[in-house]
């Protein structure tokens, strides 16, 4: 399958509710302002900038004096696209080691998407190393080691309930005496507002700083698409204490909630870097702001072909 047909299929929920809402509406008039609204708002979008993109979307339709229905939903799809930043990895690492630190909420995909990222990384002949810095949950360091085997990356883990921030120290200096392209750590899914939790993040950043301090080069908050609007708390708690580099969302394709990408996007000027359409080793994908607002709106012509 390629990249457009699989990021499809991961947003088809999104782009049929939004869809079956316009679809209805052929007249260029109030009537689809709201039904535009309405979709938008039912992606997850949020009220407030749904409310935005519609009134930069009427004032871009008076410039540009556009008259259709498909007009105006093409000028909506090519706002939307320029405000949802394309940024990826870099292809390059230099110094080595380059160290992504993986943080969330319990469950949202961490460690699958780190065992992805570590697929795609060693597909491009980079050397990879996991580190299981979540010594928390039982069976968390088993999980981390089997997609290190996987992924022929090397591994580094203590006992469980080591302190995690040692199992980082550790990983550091191994991933620089084996001259390692990239160690991702894995951390302990943890809840946002759980304060001594957040303690010991800031705890585990502060020692893979001291020991290399251009460490860590990214710091990746996942996000789960599915948990909608509540991911604005998810990312303003761990941006505040971390200062997060780049999301991934995950589990779009279990969602009709798309939109949350856009709402984390406008609201932190944080980038999505990658998105998971699924639990496949190959289901993770570098975000692409045009592929992802096709896949998610798709065009009307095409909808009202499928309604009609
Ligand atoms: N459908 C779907 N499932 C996913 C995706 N990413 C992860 N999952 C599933 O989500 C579940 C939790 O994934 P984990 O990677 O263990 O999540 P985690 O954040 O590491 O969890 P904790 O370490 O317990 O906090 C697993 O069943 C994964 O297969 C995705 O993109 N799509
Ligand atoms: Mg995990």
């Amino acid at each position: 399958m390629n990249l457009l047909a699989r990021l499809k299929e991961g947003l088809s929920k999104t782009r049929t509710q939004i869809t079956s809402i316009l679809g209805g509406e052929e007249q260029f008039n109030e009537a689809f302002f709201e039904a535009l609204e309405d979709a938008l708002i039912s992606a997850d979008i949020g009220v407030e900038l749904s409310g935005e993109i519609l009134e930069d979307l009427r004032q871009r339709i008076r410039q540009d004096k556009i008259s259709s229905v498909d007009g105006a939903y093409e000028a909506m799809k090519t706002m939307l696209i320029e405000q949802l930043d394309i940024q990826r990895l870099p292809d390059d690492f230099p110094p080595k080691p380059w160290v992504v630190l993986v943080v969330g909420v319990n469950g949202v995909g961490k460690t699958t998407t780190i065992g992805k990222l570590a697929n795609e990384l060693h597909q491009s002949g980079k050397t990879v190393m996991l580190g299981a810095v979540d010594t928390f949950r039982a069976g968390a360091i088993e999980q981390l080691r089997i997609w290190a085997q996987r992924t022929d990356s090397a591994f580094v883990s203590q006992h469980e309930g080591a302190d995690p921030a040692s199992v980082a120290f550790d990983a550091m200096e191994a991933a620089k005496a084996r001259n390692t392209d990239i160690l991702i750590l894995d951390t302990a899914g943890r809840l946002h507002n759980k304060v001594n939790l957040m303690h010991e993040m800031e705890k585990i950043l502060r020692v893979i700083k001291r020991n290399t301090p251009h460490a860590p080069n990214e710091i990746l908050l996942v996000v789960d698409a599915t948990t909608g609007q509540n991911a604005m708390k998810q990312v303003a708690a761990f941006n505040d204490v971390l200062g997060i580099t780049g999301l991934v969302i995950t589990k779009l394709d279990g969602t009709a909630k798309g939109g949350v990408a856009l709402a984390l996007t406008k609201t932190f000027g944080i980038p999505v870097k990658k998105i998971g359409v699924g639990e496949g080793i190959e289901d993770l994908q570098d975000f692409n702001a045009r592929l992802y607002i096709e896949a998610m709106f798709g065009d009307l012509s095409e909808n009202s072909i499928q309604n009609g």
